[in-house]
């Protein structure tokens, strides 16, 4: 029988595979962050594993995908559930610069023993067709009417999710279908993209086009795990590949300073063949950019006092060593038997970061009305659309320190 731990790392596998076949450019990303994660062992040891080990760095990735409506985002909980895979946290993106029509949540494992058998994350965006500083009331109804019309998930596909939520594992051939299933359900579609409809959309938000302007999902991108991402950015400059101008998150530290939270940085979105109707009902090639490839470095996860420090003074404001950080409850630490301290890695996500990741790759700022009402959606929104527990990132990061002290 397939567990959902092995589900989960063969699904995070298939969607390697399909995504280096779509975006042959990830594929110089994956080499590249081996190269330099190499490196960075041979040149540390045992110091270079102190986040995770290379085992998990090496396989570890997180996706970003994007729907449209609540119901899509239940069935999402659905598959990933299958794979245990729970939703962390609540962002809203539409508080950032400049505002883009969505709000997150983050499908991941929550126990360590999970996560260090296969982290496998996504960020997962849902469209909010009714705020009023993006759409107007024609917009909204013709959005809704469009993602309404369309199936991301065959019912199959969702029945067996749940089968191997509620019996805990699946028969190998059924575990093979739901992955043949899910990873299709991720596929660029081929379907024609109806020209008129993108257009309009694309003008008010090109996230908004890419969820609502087309009749399928897919995934935008998948992220490698780096240890020197600082490294990293260099080889793929000096591969000919285009970076956006800045890693997002906190700077470079200084040799033996703690990495903390989240380093990203992205490859620009790539042009990609999609068909196209036309009005007169002609189907014809056409290319879009919505696709690109991004990469991380993760720290230790700061307690709610260290980060924020770290929103208001930036690294300066916090302590310099694993120590420091620990006696002053500003970052999560565990100890082990003899006494050692063991950082507690970031597994989250930076709201901060994730707009300037969007950001980095729109075709245009968009168009919206701060002066419009705001639709309201907030955590428990995003709960009860899930129909599911939404972790609280703070309340995992404590419980595992509280265990560890337990012990
Ligand atoms: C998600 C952008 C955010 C990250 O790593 O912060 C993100 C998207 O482009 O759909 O992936
Ligand atoms: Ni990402």
């Amino acid at each position: 029988m397939v567990t959902p731990t092995q589900l989960r790392a063969r699904f995070a596998e298939a969607l390697s595979t399909l995504y280096g076949t779509e975006v042959p450019a990830y594929t110089t990303l994956v080499e590249v962050s081996q190269e330099v994660n190499a490196d960075v062992l041979a040149a540390g040891g045992a110091d270079a594993e102190r986040l995770g080990s290379i085992e998990r760095v090496t396989a570890e990735r997180h996706g970003a995908i994007r729907v449209g409506t609540p119901e899509e985002l239940a069935q999402v909980a659905r598959v990933f559930g299958a794979c245990g895979m729970h939703p962390v946290g609540f962002y809203d993106l539409r508080e950032a610069t400049p505002p883009i029509p969505v709000v997150s949540t983050a499908f991941r494992p929550v126990d360590r023993a999970e996560l260090a058998a296969n982290p496998f994350r996504v960020f997962t965006s849902v469209l909010v067709v009714d705020d009023r500083r993006f759409f107007d009331e024609q917009v909204e109804a013709e959005l809704r009417e469009f993602l309404a019309a369309r199936t991301l998930f065959p019912p199959e596909l969702l029945g067996l999710a749940d089968r191997m939520e509620r019996d805990g594992s699946l028969p190998p051939a059924d575990a093979d279908r739901f992955l043949d299933l899910a990873t299709q359900a991720f596929a660029l579609s081929p379907e024609p993209v109806d020209r008129a409809w993108y257009a309009r959309l694309e003008a008010i938000s090109s996230v908004a086009a890419d969820i609502g302007g087309v009749s399928s999902t897919h995934i935008n991108h998948l992220t490698p795990r780096v240890l020197d991402i600082d490294a990293l950015y260099e080889r793929m400059e000096a591969r000919g590949i285009a970076m956006i101008d800045r890693i997002q998150g906190p700077p470079r530290t200084a040799p033996g300073v703690p990495d903390v939270l989240l380093r990203q940085t992205s490859f620009r979105a790539l042009s990609e063949p999609r068909a196209f109707r036309e009005e007169d009902g002609s189907v014809v090639e056409g290319a879009l950019r919505v696709r690109f490839g991004e990469v991380e470095q993760r720290g230790v996860a700061l307690t709610p006092r260290g980060r924020e420090i770290y929103d208001r003074e930036g690294l300066a404001g916090l302590p310099a060593t694993d120590e420091a950080l620990d006696a002053a409850d500003l970052a999560y630490y565990v100890r082990d038997e003899a006494g050692a301290l063991l950082p507690l890695v970031y597994e989250d996500f930076l709201p901060k970061s994730a707009a300037g990741i969007f950001a980095s790759n729109l075709t245009s700022e968009g168009r919206s009305d701060s002066a419009r009402e705001a639709s309201a959606r907030d955590a428990a929104w995003m709960r009860d659309v899930l129909g599911r527990e939404l972790h609280d990132p703070y309340a995992l990061y404590e419980a595992e320190r509280a265990a560890h002290r337990g012990r």
